[in-house]
């Protein structure tokens, strides 16, 4: 739950130490910036009619081609103006700005700048004023456009609150999150406000119970094929029954998985030559289709090729770099106990316990492709083992 916690800044501060305001003051800013949208091509030859717009009615009906794309009617105001008038058809100053100059991975703060009307122009949604992420992207948030709602309007004059909810990528770092007014495929102008962003990322742990079919925290979703679930956790009744789980980010650098395994009975419950039980992939495949590919994954294997014991095989980069070992092929298996499979791995080695007990490390170094995908009962390689109930799954990332 760590990682939805809010980070958050008094908005004054932000506003006094780290929003830096730039662009013109009397004369909102022209910024010949391309404006990458659909209306953008047709309207780019407006951007001369900036002073021009004298005539304050002629020119508040040119502005509606925001919408559309005849560039025409806009035209048509561009050089007649000179009124003698410094105020211009599209003009805004800040008012007001709540941006976080931290946020923690993941976490999402709603944000808000406040805009004044200062020129001719009434704004409105149809007519295609919006607040801009500048150069047409933002880091923490998508669409780079907030839109006005509809049937709002801002007269000259008026102020609008935007809100924003921004959100924190899942690596450590910087981003600049900066916006200005935009006339869509018209202009943008005014002040810009922007605020650079430290993202810091924690180590947090998603957890999983197994006990039913909801979707936990830390996990985007989760794919049940088969299987029934009790309070004791999810049982695999047949050979195809599989959960795959993805997590919400893959996890780049340093991670653990840990699960709970019981009614785990080599002497009755392996059917084939080999199971992957428990497994961890780049993506949702799970398969050797993945074997030519960069994909990084991780399988704990049975089935009656390894007696009693299992298997646990590792690749960080492919199928030419796994790595593989047999382990306590003369285990008892008492089917009442429960036993705790745990991986663990960084940008070096990847290492297996047992029941807290360190089994082996292999290499995991060359990892190009992070983990995301978690399948538990069977992967897409081999056949399940019909029988063991897990439980109490726990993925760690760290960073
Ligand atoms: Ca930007």
């Amino acid at each position: 739950m760590d990682r939805f916690r809010h980070t958050t800044m008094p908005a004054l501060f932000l506003w006094l130490l780290g929003v830096a305001l730039t662009s013109g003051c009397s004369e909102p800013g022209e910024i010949d910036r391309p404006v990458k949208t659909a209306h953008d091509d047709d309207a780019r030859g407006l951007d001369d009619d900036g002073d021009g717009g004298g005539g304050g009615e002629g020119s508040g009906d040119g502005s509606g081609d925001g919408d559309g794309d005849g560039d025409g009617d806009g035209d048509g105001d561009g050089d007649s103006g000179g009124g003698g008038e410094d105020t211009p058809e599209d003009g805004a100053e800040v008012v007001a700005v709540d941006l976080p100059t931290t946020l923690s991975c993941g976490d999402t703060y709603t944000a808000t700048v406040e805009i004044r009307n200062t020129g001719l122009a009434t704004w409105t949604r149809a007519d295609g004023y919006k607040l801009g992420g500048v150069d047409d992207e933002d880091p923490l948030y998508g669409p780079a456009r907030v839109l006005l709602p509809d049937g709002v309007t801002v007269e000259p004059d008026q102020t609008y609150m935007f809100e924003l909810d921004l959100t924190a990528p899942m690596t450590n770092g910087e981003a600049l999150t900066d916006w200005q007014m935009v006339h869509e495929g018209v202009r943008w102008f005014g002040e810009t406000v922007s605020q650079n962003v430290v993202i810091t990322c924690s180590e947090f742990t998603s957890c999983d119970p197994l006990t039913d079919s909801s979707v936990h925290d830390g996990y985007a979703d989760k794919d049940i094929r088969g299987g029934s679930f009790s309070a004791a956790g999810w049982q695999t009744t047949d050979n195809d029954d599989q959960i795959r789980l993805e997590l919400t980010a893959p996890i780049a650098g340093a991670g653990s998985l840990e699960i709970d395994v019981t009614n785990f009975d080599p002497d009755s419950q392996y059917a084939g030559e080999k199971h992957q039980i428990i497994n961890m992939y780049t993506t949702d495949i799970g398969s050797q289709d993945v074997f030519e590919t960069d994909e990084a994954w991780w399988n704990i294997r049975t089935g009656t090729n390894y007696a009693t014991g299992f298997k646990f095989l590792a690749a960080p980069n492919g199928g030419d770099s796994r790595e593989e070992g047999r382990f306590i092929e003369d285990a008892s298996w008492d089917p009442a106990d429960t036993h705790t499979f745990r991986v663990e791995w960084d940008s070096a080695e990847i290492h297996l316990y047992l029941d807290g007990a360190y089994m082996e490390t292999f290499g995991y170094a060359g990892r190009v492709s992070p983990l995301q995908h978690v399948f538990i009962g069977k992967d897409n390689v081999y056949s399940g083992q019909v029988g063991p109930i897990y439980s109490d799954l726990c993925v760690t990332q760290s960073f």
